[in-house]
């Protein structure tokens, strides 16, 4: 099994985790998805807007809003903090959307 293949198991596994604790199975409700959002993304985090950020990822998780986060819905999450994970490791700014392509 190569890396790639276990760190997918390993976030499937993570999103499986609390999406099996309430209702359907297969997706995060508005409970499941801040529990998951407090401990894997702001466990560490101790700024004051804390709560104001769990709310913005709520809405913004919720893509179709139907009030279920979808594994696809979460997936976009995980993609958008590993580019900007990476973004600050090498010590560079998120670089800005092209103009006039939007
Ligand atoms: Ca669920």
């Amino acid at each position: 099994m190569s890396q790639l293949d276990k760190l997918m198991d390993k976030i499937i596994d993570l999103f499986q985790h609390y999406a099996k604790k309430e209702g359907c199975i297969y997706t995060l409700n508005k409970a499941e998805a801040k529990e998951l959002i407090t401990k894997e993304f702001l466990g560490e985090c101790k700024e004051k807007n804390t709560q104001q950020k769990m709310e913005q990822y709520m809405t913004q998780l919720d893509n179709n809003q139907d009030g279920e986060v979808s594994f696809i819905e979460f997936m976009s999450l995980v993609s958008i903090f590993t580019v900007f994970t990476n973004y600050d490791l090498m010590g560079c700014q998120v670089p800005a959307p092209p103009k006039g392509k939007c």
